[in-house]
């Protein structure tokens, strides 16, 4: 078994898998849904060839990590994207979603976009501060986007966040070349000319790859991944310093007396907005732990 074969796209049930020899359209085992297992794009698979230059995927290799929504195998890292107005980022979103990354070992890395509306300071010193590498882009004119292409080359990137935040504006500003399939099919279709609705990778140069994702509404990130408690803590970066500083061993972080994490939310050393989403995300796991046991 070797990483030769790998989807870039997947349209109607129909999979594009890049081969030493080209793209070649393959379909799916049907043996794979009993079995619970269903390709996606960025899946390493192994192809069967049928008389018919159809291909069958007949194996999906180990992966390195999985996302369920959007659905994505084996990425390097997630540009997070979010815009400085229209709409205001969700702190709780951004926070939730970074989390689930973070406990899947992917790499984020934060866009503000729409700086010509609004000033992104409040948020980029948020994010840094927490140790994350941002960015902070006019797609109007493309200012800030120095640096991006250089981070994303030879990886495998997904630009993920509420709709309409700018991330296919994004990847037209930044990859003009890329070949923007998914436009082209919505227009066809008469859905809405902006709007993104399939999960697809673009190849730059270098073995890069990139995946415009569809939007989400604030409401729906309920259904991207959960975290179990006891690990939530470890999904914050800036709480490191903190956790086995606190009077109890198990502390939670939340009413505990002589909380070293709380301490540090009070003396402003780590943000109101990521404590809150910690406790929120917390509760939501606790809730769920119970529910199920
Ligand atoms: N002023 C301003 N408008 C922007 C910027 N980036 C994107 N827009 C506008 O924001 C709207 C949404 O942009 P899209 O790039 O379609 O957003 P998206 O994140 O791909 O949205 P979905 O595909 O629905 O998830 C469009 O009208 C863009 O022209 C920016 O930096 N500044
Ligand atoms: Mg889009
Ligand atoms: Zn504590």
């Amino acid at each position: 078994m070797s990483e030769k074969n790998r989807i870039i796209g997947v349209t109607g049930g129909l999979y594009t898998v890049e081969t030493p020899n080209g793209d070649v359209p393959a379909r799916s085992r049907g043996v794979f849904r009993q079995k619970g297992i269903k390709p996606v794009s960025g899946d390493y698979v192994e192809l069967l060839y049928e008389q018919d230059s159809q291909a069958v995927i007949t194996d999906v290799l180990h992966r390195k990590n999985l996302l369920i929504r959007p659905p994505l195998a084996n990425l390097d890292s997630v540009l997070l994207v979010a815009s400085c107005k229209e709409p205001s980022p969700a702190f709780f979103v951004l926070d939730k979603l970074t989390a689930i990354f973070e406990s899947k070992g992917i790499e984020t890395v934060f866009v503000f976009t729409k700086t010509d509306l609004s000033d992104p300071s409040e948020y980029e010193k948020i994010y840094s501060a927490a140790g994350y590498k941002t960015f902070c882009v006019n797609n109007l004119d493309g200012s800030g986007t120095d640096g991006l292409l250089s981070y994303v080359s030879g990886k495998t990137t997904a630009l993920i966040g509420n709709t309409g935040v700018g991330k296919s504006s994004l990847m037209n500003r930044i990859f003009p070349s890329a070949e923007h399939k998914t436009s082209q099919i919505s227009k066809k279709l008469g859905r809405g000319k902006h709007t993104t609705r399939e999960v697809r990778f673009y190849r730059l140069n270098g073995g890069t790859l990139i995946a415009d994702t569809p939007g989400f509404s604030t409401v729906e990130v309920s259904r991207y991944g959960d975290i179990p408690s006891e690990q939530l803590a470890g999904c914050f970066r800036e709480f490191s310093p903190y956790i086995g500083k606190c009077r109890f061993k198990d502390c939670a972080h939340i009413k505990e007396e002589s909380c070293a994490l709380r301490q540090a939310v009070n003396d402003g050393e780590i943000p109101h907005s990521r404590y809150e989403s910690y406790c929120r995300l917390y509760a939501e796991a606790v809730e769920r732990e119970n529910t199920y046991e």
